[in-house]
Formats: C-alpha cells, sequence, structure tokens
C-alpha cells in the first residue's frame, strides 16, 4: 500500500516539473526574458510609490532600479510611459538612495532636476525619454517590478 501511495506521488511529482518546464519556458518566451539580465515586469497600472513597493513584495520582487544605462533603457522599453523607480531621499533630503539599500551609483536627471519642486519631490520617475524627474511619491505613475538576474 505504501509502494503504492510512493509511485503515485512520484508519478504527480514527474508530472508536475514538466508542467513547471513548460510554463517557464512560456514565461521566457512572452516577456523576451534574457539569460543573466534582470526581468522588469510591468501591470500596465498607475499607482502611488508606496502601492508600488507593496504590489513588487507581493511577488518577491524589487521596484525597477537601473544601475546603469543598459538597465535604464531596458525599463525604458517595457514602460513606454513615466514610471516610479526604486530611488527614493526620503531618508535624507537631497541624498538620493536605492529603497534595497546604498547611494545610488548611476544617475540619468533631466537638467536642472532633482529640484525637490514645491512642497517637495522624494521620489524618481523615469520619464517616457529615458531621463529622471524627482516627484512627489504620493503622485501615480506605473508600476514596474524588478527581477533578480
Ligand atoms: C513640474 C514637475 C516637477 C519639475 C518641474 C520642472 C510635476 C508634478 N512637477 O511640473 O517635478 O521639477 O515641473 O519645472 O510634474
Amino acid at each position: 500500500v505504501a509502494e503504492a501511495k510512493l509511485a503515485n506521488l512520484e508519478g504527480q511529482l514527474r508530472s508536475l516539473r514538466s508542467e513547471l518546464d513548460h510554463v517557464k519556458k512560456l514565461q521566457v518566451f512572452s516577456l523576451g526574458q534574457k539569460p543573466g539580465k534582470k526581468l522588469y515586469v510591468t501591470n500596465g497600472k498607475k499607482m502611488t510609490f508606496s502601492q508600488v513597493k507593496a504590489l513588487c513584495a507581493g511577488f518577491q520582487a524589487t521596484v525597477a532600479t537601473p544601475r546603469n544605462a543598459e538597465e535604464n533603457k531596458a525599463i525604458q522599453d517595457v514602460a513606454q510611459d513615466n514610471a516610479f523607480l526604486g530611488i527614493t531621499d526620503e531618508v535624507t533630503e537631497g541624498h538620493f538612495a536605492y529603497v534595497t539599500g546604498g547611494r545610488i551609483t548611476y544617475s540619468n536627471w533631466k537638467s536642472n532636476e532633482p529640484n525637490d519642486h514645491g512642497s517637495g519631490e522624494d521620489c524618481v520617475v523615469l520619464l517616457s525619454d529615458g531621463l529622471w524627474n524627482d516627484i512627489s511619491c504620493s503622485a501615480s505613475f506605473l508600476a514596474v517590478c524588478e527581477f533578480p538576474a
């Protein structure tokens, strides 16, 4: 009886592995995933920065954060619209840092930005032209999450 149950479980495991393999291949194909490159995914929705953080965290992901020009372009291509980046100066005004920790080592600010305009701007939006502007964290922009390479 125990042997029969084990054989049955082994069969189900084989079937699940095969199905998972199939789903992974479909995902690579449909998202244009590149080996060794971070994956950026948008839900196509505009939301506040805290909502974007919560959305990405729910998928064990983080908010899209470009570390170089190539990643900046990859996010721009996925977003096709103004999108929040995982960078803020909420901790120390004027010191932009990754939400995941550490001062930024790459930036692509639009001229005269960041300027902490009006009542203050602690978040960062990637504009459709690829340049960055600091913006209010309570404004709504496209959500783009980042999955590790
Ligand atoms: C404002 C922008 C501000 C920018 C400024 C430049 C919004 C809500 N505010 O319209 O971030 O620094 O233009 O003149 O987009």
